[in-house]
Order: C-alpha cells, then sequence, then structure tokens
C-alpha cells in the first residue's frame, strides 16, 4: 500500500495537523522549491564524500548516516524554522511545553541494495508508556524522490494512539511516496522504518525531529554546533536548538539564561529566569499521566515482526 494521507504546500498548519493526529502521518508536497533543493544538494555533496555511515542492521550497512546538520548544511537552519514544519511542531508539541526543542538532525541515503530498517518509535527510548500525548514530531524531507521501489519510509497509521502490547503486521504498513521537496511527517510514537532500496539509485532523506524542550534532546546540539557558528543564528534558531529554557529555570548555565551565555550578556542586562510569561507558560502545560504499573525493561527497538527479519 502507498501513502494517500498527502496535502498540497499550501494547505494550512491545522488541517495537516488534525490529519496527523488522527493518521498518525501526514505528507506535504513540493514544500522546498527547485532552487533550494539544489542548494540543499549542493550543501550536502561534500559530506557524502566522507562516507559516513550505518554500523549495525539498525542504522544500515548501506547506508550513509551523519548529523549535526544545523553546523553542516546551512539550508538547513531554514527547513527547522518552515512555518509548515515549526507551526504544525507548535501546534503538537505545545500542549506539552512552553517551549519545543531541536530534538534530532540526520541524513538518511539509502544505497542501492539497502534492506529495510527494523520497524520502531523514535520516541521509544523515552521511557514514558504508550499512547501518550506526542513526545516527538519527526520530518522527513525527500531529497531525492521517495518510492516504494527505492525505500520510502514505511509506516503504519494509527500506531501512534496503540499501547506497547501492540505489533504491527505486514499488511498494515504503507510506502511513503513523494516527490523531492516533499516532507513526511510523523508523530514520533508512530511505527516506521527505512524500506527496502529495490532500486538502481539511492533515495536521500534529511530527518529533522522537534520534541518537547524538558526531554533531553537525542542529538546533543550543543556539542554538535560550534559555538561561533551557533552565535550567528537568529533569536528563534537558538531558541529552538536549546539556547532558551525550556521550563522556568530549566536550562540555565551558571544561573543565568544560556542565550546570554552564548552571546555575553545584553546591554538591557541579563534575562530573567522565571519570567511571568514563561511561568504562565509552564502553568498552562498539560500534565502527562505517568502510570508505573506496566512492565520494564522493553527494548528500545522492540519489534522484531517476521517481515523484518533477515
Ligand atoms: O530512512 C528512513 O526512511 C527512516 C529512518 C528512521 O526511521 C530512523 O533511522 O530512525
Ligand atoms: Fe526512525
Amino acid at each position: 500500500m502507498t501513502a494517500l494521507n498527502t496535502f498540497p504546500n499550501t494547505a494550512s498548519v491545522e488541517e495537516i495537523t488534525a490529519s496527523i493526529e488522527r493518521q498518525s502521518y501526514a505528507i506535504v508536497h513540493d514544500v522546498l522549491d527547485p532552487a533550494e533543493l539544489q542548494q540543499v544538494r549542493d550543501e550536502l555533496k561534500p559530506h557524502f564524500a566522507e562516507r559516513l555511515g550505518g554500523s549495525d542492521d539498525f542504522t544500515g550497512h548501506k547506508t550513509v548516516r551523519f548529523g549535526a546538520l544545523l553546523a553542516r548544511v546551512p539550508k538547513v537552519r531554514d527547513m527547522v524554522l518552515h512555518p509548515t514544519a515549526h507551526g504544525v511542531a507548535a501546534a503538537l508539541l505545545g500542549p506539552s511545553c512552553a517551549n519545543f526543542r531541536l530534538n534530532y538532525t540526520g541524513v538518511m541515503h539509502l544505497e542501492s541494495g539497502e534492506t529495510a530498517q527494523t520497524l520502531h518509535r523514535d520516541s521509544g527510548f523515552y521511557p514514558i508508556q504508550n499512547p501518550c500525548p506526542p513526545l516527538l514530531l519527526a520530518t522527513m524531507w525527500a531529497i531525492s524522490d521517495f518510492t516504494k521501489e527505492n525505500g520510502g519510509t514505511r509506516i503504519i497509521p494509527g500506531s501512534h494512539l496503540w499501547d506497547d502490547k501492540r505489533v504491527p503486521e505486514e499488511h498494515e504498513i504503507i510506502a511513503t511516496e513523494m516527490r523531492a521537496g516533499s516532507v513526511l511527517f510523523y508523530i514520533g510514537a508512530s511505527f516506521h522504518g527505512g524500506g527496502a532500496n529495490k532500486a538502481a539509485s539511492p533515495r536521500t532523506g534529511i530527518a529533522l525531529h522537534y520534541a518537547l524542550g524538558w526531554l533531553r534532546q537525542e542529538e546533543n546540539q550543543y556539542l554538535a554546533v560550534p559555538q561561533e557558528i551557533a552565535r550567528t543564528f537568529s533569536p528563534e534558531l537558538k531558541a529552538l536548538m536549546g539556547y532558551e529554557l525550556s521550563t522556568v529555570n530549566s536550562g540555565f548555565v551558571d544561573h543565568q539564561h544560556p542565550r546570554d551565555v552564548l552571546d555575553g550578556t545584553p546591554p538591557e542586562g541579563p534575562r530573567p529566569l522565571g519570567a511571568p510569561e514563561l511561568m504562565a507558560a509552564d502553568n498552562a502545560i498539560h500534565r502527562l499521566h505517568v502510570d508505573r504499573t506496566d512492565a520494564v525493561g522493553r527494548a528500545r527497538h522492540n519489534v522484531l515482526a517476521p517481515f523484518d527479519r533477515p
């Protein structure tokens, strides 16, 4: 089966968000125009020469993978703030945190002959019982076309609403098909995985994930992005990367606001760690219900359905 839940780039954030909340995912076509796509490809090219790669069955043996994209690929600095991507992240994560953050950036370039990745939940390493409110929103940007044949991301619609016991069946999988420049959105608790690349040419995607601000970021952005590069970012990008408090008092450095430390204290004086707006935002956050009766010790990559076994 192929993905049906698709939108033109004129669709509103509300429409896309509503659809993701029901189906786990949505595909928005043509988010990047041809010139922007070319810029991304040009900026990626030197890094492919480094031949970074996967190293196991999960990260792939014929997959080129690398992260730190805010530092490596300047166009990504615009992509993470794109009004559609950023807007959907705000709509889905905003109710559960005062400030959401960039969680992960990475290239996933599947060479011809790569096998299908195990189905998994990207938020599975946070030990929070499912179903739960969205912890993470993933965006997968097609830098080449994505097809069923070349390994377009496989996804299980509705699976973000499943508990931790249910495992996907093969007939529930759909393959993402989208033109280069389009974006697949999915909630982090949705089962998904890279497909097998049975085509002659590679499939290239850029994964940019957002998460609740009070969770530890999967990719350590402060080491991934040198401070002299981070200092050149806009205030919005600095905040998204993590140079912002995620709740009152959370994320300070030596009792100072992290952006003041990055930039040097501004002339008007240091920012407060418990500003009234942040207090108000904190007080408005939905409380997550955590039930401690569930079994302990479930593996992160806990789905090994028969169709995933070699
Ligand atoms: O390559 C893909 O399509 C998905 C990869 C993925 O889900 C992951 O590595 O977590
Ligand atoms: Fe994943």
